[in-house]
Order: structure tokens, then C-alpha cells, then sequence
């Protein structure tokens, strides 16, 4: 008997994935399809996978060629499924010429022509290309665009900025440069906030009411009911609305997330998680945010999703950069709650180790700097032997997966939300006492 196998994502499966598997078929006598898993695809760049693992599984099965389905999970495992279900002939579309010579060491390596004129990004891109409006002066516009060519569907069509010293010659070239944020709302399906935060409430509320999908960097709103107001809005308006904080995208931090669920390291006791980018200008602060805007976020999100948004007591110490107390610099920010405590560092006028150290009653979660882009973190315990490392590809500091993810929902393909809505209304409320310089002691 001669054994083939082959391996796919299968995504919205088409003629040209059928047309390979009945080829495979027809080189043996028995054909085994190994289906990636979505982790796996995430993390050799295909985020754009619209069907989970078991729908592409169904899909594959359904069709009736395959003798067996398997799951491939990690680079190399051709190498273990060609030796441990003894296969004769490895194929694969003829996209992969070459690509996969190495296995000629372990069986016969077979390339099939490609079906030309059908795949499956096509298929993604049928319904149209979401129109993505980029409205703000801030250079993380440029990452934002850039980081929007990967995402299959989704057009980076327009541009507002009221000051555009600190955005790239592509973001200033876009298709689209409106001299009115209205303007800019009229050519596009969708917008991404990055303004200053005072101005957001009023953008979100503007851009949801025109019937157009939000996505705005946190904090949306300076108060939890403003931030509901924006929600329900948006359900009346039947538009999506999302906050932007690239973190809660990245797969080790959401992996994080889930372990410490699990109770790998018992109950959560302490936080400590520090964000801080030394800024040498302190006077020009190249159209970033005050430290408490620009990291706060980032650095309250692993503490209200663990720990909750309700703590007992907040203590917020700050450092000014000037005697009119327009600008902080530096803020610790501890947060007692009624079994745990968590103790936040951001700033931009002072450098610190940008860590996040989850500690817990059987052993911590140490993620090093910088936390906030991380690919790695360690569980580690009293005994070291037992310590165990997580590594998850991270690519564009996860803004890519966030946007993925809100033309996901946009189209309605998935639900899913990475950043829950009591989190997002906590994150407004913090910013909103800050600017009123609510409980700062100065420091
Ligand atoms: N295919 C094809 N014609 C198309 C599209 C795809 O022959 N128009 C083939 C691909 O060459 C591949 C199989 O169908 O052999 C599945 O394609 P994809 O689902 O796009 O997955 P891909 O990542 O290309 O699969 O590690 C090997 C890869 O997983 C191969």
C-alpha cells in the first residue's frame, strides 16, 4: 500500500484545495491530510484564517478523499508524521516548490501544479475591502498603517491629522487626505482613533452616529458612563466598537491569561508591571501621549483582567515635568484590593526594568521587558527544575491580530473580544480621575 499525505490550512475550502486532494489521492493508496492548527498558522504569518480548526477539519472530511485527518501543530512535524505513519510520498502544491526538498531524505517529495485563479484570500477579499479611515496626528498611525497591509480585506483609504509632522510619506500619501475629520468619515467604512484623549469621546461618538465601525485606542472616554454611552450607541447604531491597546492581542499575553486561570501558580497575590519610555525632550514628545495616557492602559489591563476592576483603595504618586502640573513624567500607581495588590510604574521621564511579574501563592509568571510586545514569558517556581518557558511568535506587536480581529467582527466571521468592556470602562474611568488630578499625591 502506498501512503501519501499532504498538509493545508484548507480555508474556505475551493476547487483548488479539492483538485489538490484528489491528485494526492491518485498518487496511492491511502492519503493522510494534516489541517494546521490555528496557532500554527498564526505563527508562520497566515493570520487571516476566517475558519476555526474543526470547520476546516469538517470541510476536508466532508469531501471524502482523505483516508485519515490529522492536525499539524509545529514546524517540523511532517518530519515525525512521515516516520511514524510510515508514508511513502509527500505532496503539496507547486507554490511550495522546493520548499519542502528536505523531506527527499524520508520519502518521495511530489510538488503538484497549483490551480491558477482561485485562493483563498481572493475568496476573504470578495466581499469588498473595508474602508479604514486613520484619524490623529500620532506616529503610531504609521504602524498602524503599515501593519494593516497584512490583513486580507481591510483598505487603509483615508487620513485626517491635524499635524502631520510625526506620520511617514505613506501614511501623507494615502489615497484620501481629509481636511475635516466629517470629511474623512464620508469616504470610509471604518476609522481608527489615535487623537488626544480628551478629543476621543466626541470622535467615537461622531464616527458611530455616522454609521461607521470604531476602533480607538484606549482610553475611549474619561469616565466608565461615557464609555457606556459609546457602547450602547454603538449596539443602537449596529456598528462595531473597539479599543485599541496591541498587548491584549499578543498571543503570549493572552496565553498568560489562560495559565494563570488554570491555577499554575495558585492565587493571584501581587502584580508589578512597569511601562516606561525615556523621552529625552520631555518637551517634545513627538505626538506621544503623557506617560499615564500613553502606558496607563497597557499597564492596568493585566491587572483589571486578573484581578478585577473593583479594588478596595488606590494610591497614585506622580511626578510633574513642569510647576503647572499639565504634564507627568512618572506615576507608581498601587492598587489594593481585598486579597491582592497590584503596584503599576509608567513614565516617560524615567527608566525603569519594563517587566510584569505576576506573583501567585505556588510560584509567578515573569515576563521580560519589553512586557507589552512580549513573545516569551516563564512560569517559574521555589524549585527551578520545575520552571517551565512559553515562546509565541509575535509579529508587528500584535497591532496586525487587533485589526484582524475588528474586521473579523465588522464582517460579522467572529465575536471575539480580547479586551472586555468592563476593562475598557475601568481603563476611562483611571484616566478620567487622572486628568482631573483626582487622589495624586505629588511626588
Ligand atoms: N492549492 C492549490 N491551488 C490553489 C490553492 C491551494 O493547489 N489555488 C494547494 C496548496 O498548494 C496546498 C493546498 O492546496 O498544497 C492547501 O493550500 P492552503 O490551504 O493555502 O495551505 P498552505 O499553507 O498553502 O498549505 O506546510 C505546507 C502548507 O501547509 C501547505
Amino acid at each position: 500500500m502506498i501512503k501519501v499525505i499532504t498538509y493545508g490550512t484548507f480555508d474556505l475550502l475551493h476547487y483548488g484545495h479539492v483538485r489538490l486532494l484528489q491528485r494526492a489521492r491518485a498518487l496511492g493508496d491511502h492519503l493522510i491530510v494534516g489541517v494546521t492548527a490555528d496557532a500554527f498558522d498564526k505563527a508562520r504569518g497566515k493570520i487571516n484564517v476566517h475558519q476555526s480548526l474543526m470547520e476546516r477539519i469538517e470541510a476536508v472530511r466532508a469531501l471524502g478523499i482523505a483516508d485519515e485527518i490529522i492536525v499539524e501543530e509545529y514546524e517540523g512535524q511532517k518530519i515525525d508524521d512521515i516516520r511514524r505513519y510510515h508514508i511513502d510520498i509527500f505532496t503539496v502544491g507547486s507554490d511550495w516548490e522546493g520548499t519542502f526538498d528536505y523531506l527527499k531524505e524520508y520519502c518521495q517529495v511530489v510538488y503538484l501544479p497549483r490551480t491558477e485563479g482561485v485562493s483563498s484570500s481572493e475568496i476573504r477579499s470578495e466581499e469588498g475591502h473595508l474602508r479604514l479611515g486613520l484619524a490623529g496626528s500620532s506616529s503610531f498611525m504609521n504602524k498602524v498603517a503599515k501593519e494593516a497591509g497584512f490583513v486580507n480585506g481591510l483598505e487603509v483609504a483615508g487620513l485626517y491629522a491635524p499635524d502631520d509632522r510625526y506620520l511617514s510619506e505613506a501614511v501623507k500619501e494615502l489615497p484620501y487626505v481629509a481636511d475635516s475629520y466629517e470629511a474623512l468619515l464620508e469616504k470610509v467604512d471604518a476609522v481608527y482613533i489615535k487623537a488626544q484623549p480628551e478629543e476621543h469621546f466626541e470622535m467615537v461618538k461622531k464616527a458611530i452616529e455616522a454609521g461607521k465601525h470604531v476602533l480607538c485606542e484606549s482610553p475611549s472616554a474619561l469616565s466608565e458612563e461615557g464609555y457606556q454611552l459609546l457602547l450602547k450607541e454603538a449596539e443602537e447604531c449596529q456598528v462595531v466598537f473597539e479599543e485599541g491597546l496591541k498587548t491584549a492581542y499578543a498571543t503570549a499575553y493572552s496565553r498568560l491569561r489562560l495559565l494563570i486561570k488554570t491555577g499554575i501558580i495558585g492565587q493571584v497575590v501581587s502584580i508589578d508591571a512597569t511601562c516606561t519610555s525615556l523621552n529625552e525632550d520631555p518637551n517634545d514628545m513627538k505626538g506621544r501621549w503623557d506617560p499615564f495616557f500613553e502606558w496607563g492602559p497597557t499597564a492596568m489591563l493585566p491587572v483589571f483582567q486578573i484581578m478585577g476592576t473593583e479594588y478596595q483603595e488606590k494610591h497614585v504618586y506622580t511626578h510633574f515635568a513642569d510647576a503647572q502640573k499639565k504634564h507627568d513624567d512618572f506615576s507608581r500607581i498601587d492598587l489594593i484590593y481585598k486579597n491582592s495588590v497590584a503596584s503599576l510604574k509608567v513614565a516617560s521621564g524615567v527608566k525603569s526594568e519594563g517587566e510584569l511579574i505576576v506573583s501567585g501563592t505556588k510560584g509567578y509568571i515573569y515576563v521580560p521587558a519589553p512586557w507589552w510586545n512580549t513573545d516569551y514569558f516563564e512560569v517559574r517556581y521555589e524549585d527551578p527544575k520545575n520552571n517551565k518557558r512559553y515562546f509565541y511568535q509575535l509579529d508587528g506587536e500584535g497591532i496586525r491580530y487587533e485589526l484582524v480581529c475588528f474586521l473579523q467582527n465588522v464582517r460579522k466571521w467572529s465575536q471575539q473580544r480580547y479586551i472586555e468592556p468592563e476593562v475598557s470602562r475601568a481603563i476611562c474611568r483611571e484616566a478620567g480621575e487622572f486628568l482631573k488630578r483626582k487622589g495624586i499625591r505629588e511626588i
